[in-house]
């Protein structure tokens, strides 16, 4: 899709950074352990469709996403792969998910009774088991053995998988993770007895694969590290995979001046110059999601970190300069410049936060340019 921009404000994709990173992690999985791309909001901000295309091409063989709506973006733009949706679908939604073939998340009893009896194929389902994330599943033996009671009555409803989700792989201490795991074997033997057909069982996420790649069954839903980044501080200490991340974010000066000593930056006044400064100013700002608790961390001019001055504007933000610079100097806000780089990671820790939301927090007038550059 080519795009006109007119200001020079935009994040680079590089899809060979994604294939590199499905294919670090899939040398790492036991041979019977298949990929899936979780490409929810938008692929993380990413991009679902460059990213699942890409995805796929390189080694993964199913795709997951959060809602009915992006599972359709990637029905329509073409891909035939499997989806899951893992959230929460209306039962009054199956027809459109039997429409677009398209697996969706069941744990109710009630779901099932709800599920329209006039459907043209059973719709496909996996189901979800809270083994201690506290988010959606079934909890119990009990619940697993009444649930599977209904299934067994219902033809419209044709399961194909079981999955749970981890709420601590990623932390240092991994006593909870196991725990998790107890439970879900504890379901699983039930589930076994009740259930002799061939399904696909699925826990592991980035964290989980990556620190157990040969214990995690059918297929691992691979997130945050197919984006290059790592899940936690804890999993990139221990350095067992190296990914790489694709997401960067580039802007260009947009005016440069300079200013006496004690002139104030921006609204409210909250920046003074100490002396006679050089300041640029930059297209890009809180409307972007490039928030206002950003002020006072830094980008990258020529390879040199430049500090945010003043309060970022909607649409807008002015940079100190050590020295004067053209109009139309590029400007990295994540990414490499020379030796100098500001990760996603750098980012989320100024703002408390994890890197996961550093690229979900840039907002679509940001526009998203696919590269493919080596990135060996
Ligand atoms: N499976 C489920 C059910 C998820 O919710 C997520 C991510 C993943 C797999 C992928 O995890 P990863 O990105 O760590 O690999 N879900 C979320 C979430 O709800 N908030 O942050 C990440």
């Amino acid at each position: 899709m080519s795009q006109q921009i007119y200001r020079d404000t935009w994040a680079e994709v590089n899809l060979q950074a994604i294939e590199h990173n499905v294919q670090a992690i899939k040398a790492q999985l036991s041979e019977t352990t298949e990929i899936m791309a979780v490409v929810k909001a938008n692929g993380y901000g990413h991009g679902s469709v460059e990213v699942a295309q890409r995805a796929l091409q390189a080694g993964a063989t199913h795709l997951a996403v959060a809602l009915l709506e992006e599972a359709i973006t990637l029905r329509e733009a073409g891909i035939d792969a499997p989806i899951l949706v893992m959230g929460w679908v209306g039962a009054e939604h199956a027809p459109t998910a039997v429409k677009y073939n398209i697996t969706l998340t069941m744990f109710q009893e009630q779901w099932l009774e709800d599920v329209p009896h006039n459907l043209p194929q059973p719709v496909k389902v996996h189901m979800k088991w809270d083994t201690g994330m506290g988010r959606l599943g079934i909890r119990t033996v009990e619940s697993l053995k009444s649930l599977i009671k209904k299934i067994k009555q219902q033809p419209n409803v044709q399961l194909t998988g079981v999955f749970t989700h981890f709420a601590t792989a990623d932390d240092e201490d991994l006593t909870y993770f196991h725990e998790q795991r107890e439970r879900f074997q504890t379901l699983l033997d039930t589930f076994a007895k009740l259930w002799p057909e061939k399904i696909a069982l699925h826990i592991g996420n980035s964290a989980a694969s990556i620190r157990f790649p040969e214990n995690m069954y059918h297929y691992i839903r691979f997130g945050v590290s197919m984006y290059g980044l790592y899940p936690s501080p804890a999993v990139k200490q221990e350095q067992t995979i190296h990914l790489k991340p694709a997401f960067s974010l580039h802007s260009r000066l947009s005016h440069v001046k300079k200013v006496t000593k004690g002139d104030s930056i921006s609204y409210g006044q909250t920046y003074f110059a100490k002396e006679a400064e050089w300041i640029g100013t930059l297209p890009i700002g809180y409307a972007d999601g490039w928030t206002r608790k950003l002020q006072g961390f830094h980008v990258l001019v020529e390879g040199k970190r430049m500090p945010i001055v003043g309060r970022i504007c909607m649409d807008q933000m002015m940079i100190k300069l050590d020295q004067k610079y053209p109009v139309g100097t590029k400007v990295t806000l994540i990414g490499t410049q020379q030796a100098e780089e500001i990760l996603a990671d750098h980012v989320a820790h100024y703002l408390e936060t994890i890197n996961y939301e550093i690229p979900c927090m840039l907002t679509n007038r940001i526009p998203r340019i696919y590269k493919d550059t080596d990135v060996s």
